[in-house]
């Protein structure tokens, strides 16, 4: 007998600042390293993405037909301060002040993420996570944040994908400044992540006590290749570095064990303050938030570069050899993109986290991306998203009757915007932006086939 889903559970939809917002420089936004970073060639840049900045309101309607209950997006660090610190763009405040009440005047709970990879362009020149001053600037910028909108965001984020910044290395703005031991600045930076979550985590709660704060990491199940023994040990370590590293810092505040001596074994170990430890274990998390994609599977390392191959986008691209190598899983389907599809692994996934921390969770990502087409009467029918959604929230479904508590499933993405690394042909949303990648064609917005199926379930609150 199935558990059905809380009265007052968060059916959602996700975006992110940089990828849908557009007016990368508008009323007085600084660059931050997404603007100044290369391109993938072929795709389009985020100078316009989807206009949101300008049709929020249209699109907060949209939301509202949909029945969403909760919008979760992330606020660009350098529309509030454009140099990632000091000076204050009130124009900045004033954008987000205005779609904070928009959702709002809608009945839709804001979730905000403070930081999507955004790093503000003037920090990254001073070293970006490198540098420990950074961990102020991010202080800063939380406590304004916090001033600004504490009174109506309930629900806050601290980093997105910390975990995946770290495991692709450079690929989204963590640039080495140490070029000499690139793993240990790596770890540097993901250090001074963790105190800069850790001090917005103990301010919220102190200038917001009826606010929620929590992390949200990309977690994945992770299989060995086989039941060979060595197989099963490289999954576990795996597992430790790019999942448990980071929740274990960010919920108990230490250091997993097996990561950590991943890190001894390769003189990548962070340089630790003499306060850290303490701030780090004073934060705590009121739930856990994450981003799911699909599991990944890993196997014996070869001990050669062979090791480090891609499982499609979703690579594993950690700096050295040694500890696993990444494998296909042949018993799983794959998008368009190479992305492996594994709904019952998402239910695994969130056993594994319920079972390791017991903190309430909500997923903020999850979604297909596909070349979605537009048929002759204007229509686009993704009956492939449906069903990707479908047999996804049936695995929340099924968790939930196991015991774990969700309270919240945020899909990627409310509407279609640019992906991070596939340009705007890589479409995930309910509703459909008439773009093309280097055409930015009407952007009129329509409703998608799977907008319609999400709005009955939503409003049935049941599959
Ligand atoms: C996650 C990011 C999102 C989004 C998503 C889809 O890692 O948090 O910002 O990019 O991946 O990936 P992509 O855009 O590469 O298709």
């Amino acid at each position: 007998q199935l558990k059905s889903f809380p009265s007052d559970f968060l059916w959602g939809g996700s975006t992110s600042a940089y990828q849908v917002e557009g007016a990368w420089n508008e009323d007085g936004k600084g660059p931050s390293v997404i603007d100044m970073g290369n391109v993938v060639e072929g795709t389009t840049d985020f100078k316009v993405a989807s206009d949101h900045y300008h049709r929020y309101k249209e699109d907060i309607a949209l939301f509202a037909e949909l029945g969403l209950k909760a919008y979760r997006f992330s606020i660009a660090w350098t529309r509030i301060f454009p140099t990632g610190e000091d000076q204050i763009n009130q124009k900045g405040i004033e954008f987000y002040n205005n779609l904070i009440d928009e959702l709002i005047a809608n009945g839709i709970e804001p979730i905000a993420t403070m930081y999507h990879f955004d790093l503000p362009y003037a920090l990254q020149e001073k070293g970006g996570w490198s540098n420990r001053q950074t961990v102020e600037a991010f202080a800063l910028y939380s406590k304004t944040l916090f001033e600004a909108f504490g009174d109506r965001v309930k629900y806050w984020l601290t980093i997105n994908e910390q975990n995946m910044m770290i495991l692709h290395g450079d690929a989204l703005g963590t640039k080495h400044v140490d070029a000499d031991n690139p793993m240990k600045d790596l770890y540097q930076q993901n250090h001074h992540m963790m105190l800069a979550q850790a001090k917005a985590m103990s301010l919220c709660h102190q200038l917001l006590p009826s606010a929620k704060i929590g992390p949200a990491p990309n977690i994945s199940a992770i299989y060995p290749a086989s039941c060979k023994p060595e197989d099963v040990l490289a999954a576990n370590t795996f597992s430790a570095i790019r999942n448990w590293l980071y929740l274990d810092m960010a919920v108990h505040g230490h250091y997993n064990a097996t990561a950590w001596r991943f890190l001894e074994e390769r003189h990548a170990t962070p340089t630790i303050g003499a306060d850290d430890m303490q701030i780090l274990s004073s934060a705590k998390p009121d739930f856990i938030a994450f981003n799911y994609y699909n599991s990944q599977t890993v196997g014996e390392s070869s001990g050669d570069a062979s090791d480090v191959n891609s499982t499609g986008d979703q690579q594993i691209t950690i700096g050295e050899v040694g500890a696993y190598k990444g494998v296909e899983n042949e018993n799983l389907l794959k998008n368009e993109f190479g992305w492996e599809i594994d709904p019952v692994g998402f239910r695994t996934t969130m056993r594994d986290i319920y079972e390791r921390y017991g903190l309430p969770l909500i997923i903020t990502e999850n979604g297909l991306g596909a070349f979605d087409k537009v048929d002759e009467n204007g229509d686009i029918n993704d009956d492939y998203r449906i069903e990707y959604l479908k047999q996804h929230i049936e695995q929340v479904q099924l968790a939930i009757t196991d015991g774990v508590e969700v309270f919240g499933y945020s899909p990627w993405s409310a509407i279609d915007l640019i992906s991070t690394h596939q340009g705007c042909s890589k479409r995930y949303g309910f509703i459909h932006v008439d773009r093309d990648e280097f055409d930015l064609k009407s952007l009129k917005r329509s409703k998608k086939k799977s907008f319609y199926w999400y709005q009955t379930l939503i409003a049935n609150n049941s599959l």
